[in-house]
C-alpha cells in the first residue's frame, strides 16, 4: 500500500497525543481518550514505530509504589507484544500547582528540589523503558510579572537543574541525551529560553554540552512567526538534532498542535525534505492532537494523517530533486568558481587576504546574474500539487 508507515520510519506519538480528551481552557473533555495499553495495540496496527510518555502520563500523580509497578509491568507487556519502542521520555513539570511558578527556576529551593526529585524518579522510569532521549520543556519555566523572578537568576537555575542531572545520569552509567524544547509562551506569558537558536546558545554553557541537544517543535516557533525550517536547519548544522515534534499551527495563534501538515505545507514540504536530504535518523515524533470535535474514530483518522502525510511529502521531495528543471535551476544557481571557493573556504592567511584584495570583481555585473525564484517556487508549487 503507498504511504503505509514502517517500523524504519521512526514515527512515534506521545501517550498524550491520542491521549488528549479534548479540553481546552473554555470546555472540558469531549471524548473518552484511549488508555495507553489501548494506544499502543492501535499505533501498531497503523505501522507505528513508538511512543513517548510523561512519567504521569503513564503512573499517575500520587500512584503508590506497587500502583507503580503494575502499571509498568502491563505497559512493558503490551509493547513486547505490539513491538513499539518508548524512544523519548520527559517530565511533567507543567500540571500540578506546585509548579505554577515554575520548577526549575521557581523561587522556591523546596519546590526547585521537588522538581529535581521528580525528574530523577522520572528519568529512571524512561530508562527502565529503553529511552534514549530525555527532553525538557520547560512549560512553567517562565513569568508574566518579570519584576518577581530576576531572568538572569532563572536561567542559572535552569543551567544548575541540567548540569545535576546531566551528572546524574552519568553517576547511573544510563546510555541517556537531554533534548531541550523551547516554546515562546503557553502556559507562561513568557517562556524562558523562548527559541530554538536560544536554546542552542544555551546549551554551549552547560558542563556537558555534548550530552546535550534540542526537541524543535514547528508549533513553537511557528507560533512567533519564525521559519521552522531555518531552525531545524541550524540545530543539524551545530550537530543538536536530538529529536523532533512535527505538528501543525498557524502563525500568531495559541499553541494549537494540529495534525502533522495541517498548516502551510511549503514549510513543512522542505522540513521533511531537509530531514531526508540531511540523513536526520531519530524519532519523527508527532506532538500533536486531534481536534477538540474528533471522536475517538477520528483520533486514529489523526495519527494516520499524520504519518502519511510525512510520506507523501518525502515523496514529493524525491520528485523536486529529480526533477531536471528545478536541478538545472538549482545549479547554475550554485555554480562554483575553482579560484574563488577555495579562497572562501580555506580560512584566513595573510596570502588569500592578498588575493581576495586583488580580484576584480565587479558588482553591477555580480548584481547582474538572473535569480529565477518566481520560476523556482512555481516549478515547487506545482510539485507539491501534483501538476508536475
Ligand atoms: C506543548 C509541548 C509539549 C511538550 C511535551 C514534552 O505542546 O506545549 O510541545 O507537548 O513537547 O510536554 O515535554
Ligand atoms: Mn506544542
Ligand atoms: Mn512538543
Amino acid at each position: 500500500m503507498p504511504y503505509m508507515p514502517q517500523k524504519s520510519d521512526k514515527f512515534t506519538f506521545g501517550l498524550w497525543t491520542f491521549g488528549n480528551p479534548g479540553r481546552d481552557p473554555f470546555g472540558s473533555e469531549t471524548r473518552v481518550p484511549p488508555t495507553p495499553v489501548e494506544g499502543v495495540k492501535k499505533l501498531s496496527a497503523l505501522g507505528a514505530y513508538g511512543v513517548n510518555f510523561h512519567d504521569n502520563d503513564l503512573i499517575p500523580f500520587g500512584s503508590t509504589a506497587n500502583e507503580r509497578d503494575a502499571i509498568v509491568k502491563e505497559f512493558k507487556t503490551a509493547l513486547s507484544d505490539y513491538g513499539l519502542v518508548v524512544p523519548m521520555a520527559t517530565t511533567n513539570l507543567f500540571s500540578h500547582p506546585v509548579f505554577k511558578d515554575g520548577a526549575f527556576t521557581s523561587n522556591d529551593p523546596k519546590v526547585r528540589a521537588y522538581a529535581l526529585q521528580k525528574t530523577i524518579n522520572a528519568i529512571d522510569l524512561g530508562v527502565e523503558f529503553g529511552a534514549k532521549i530525555y527532553v525538557f520543556w520547560g512549560g512553567r519555566e517562565g513569568a508574566e510579572v518579570d519584576a518577581g523572578k530576576d531572568a538572569v537568576t532563572a536561567t542559572k537555575r535552569f543551567r544548575d537543574a541540567l548540569n545535576f542531572l546531566a551528572e546524574y545520569v552519568k553517576d547511573n552509567g544510563y546510555d541517556l541525551k537531554f533534548a531541550l524544547e523551547a516554546k515562546p509562551n503557553e502556559p507562561r506569558g513568557d517562556i524562558y529560553l523562548p527559541t530554538t537558536g536560544a536554546m542552542l546558545g544555551f546549551i554551549s554553557t552547560l558542563d556537558y554540552p555534548e550530552m546535550v541537544g534540542v526537541n524543535p517543535e514547528y508549533a513553537h516557533e511557528t507560533i512567533s512567526g519564525l521559519n521552522f525550517y531555518h531552525a531545524v536547519a541550524q540545530a543539524i548544522d551545530a550537530n543538536k538534532l536530538f529529536h523532533i515534534d512535527l505538528n501543525g499551527q498557524k502563525v500568531g495563534r495559541f499553541d494549537q498542535d494540529l495534525r502533522f501538515g495541517q498548516e502551510d505545507y511549503k514549510t513543512n514540504f522542505f522540513l521533511v525534505k531537509l530531514l531526508e536530504d540531511k540523513g536526520y535518523t531519530g524519532p519523527k515524533h508527532f506532538d500533536a492532537h486531534a481536534l477538540r470535535t474528533s471522536d475517538v474514530n477520528d483520533v486514529w483518522e489523526f495519527a494516520k494523517g499524520c504519518m502519511r502525510t510525512y510520506l507523501i511529502l518525502k515523496e514529493k521531495a524525491q520528485k523536486f530533486n529529480s526533477d531536471p528543471e528545478i536541478q538545472g535551476i538549482l545549479a547554475e544557481l550554485n555554480s562554483p568558481d575553482a579560484i574563488i571557493d577555495p579562497l572562501l573556504t580555506g580560512g584566513y592567511s595573510k596570502a588569500a587576504a592578498q588575493q581576495i584584495r586583488h580580484l576584480s570583481l565587479d558588482p553591477s555585473e555580480l548584481a547582474n546574474k538572473p535569480l529565477p525564484y518566481e520560476k523556482l517556487d512555481q516549478l515547487t508549487f506545482e510539485v507539491l500539487t501534483g501538476v508536475r
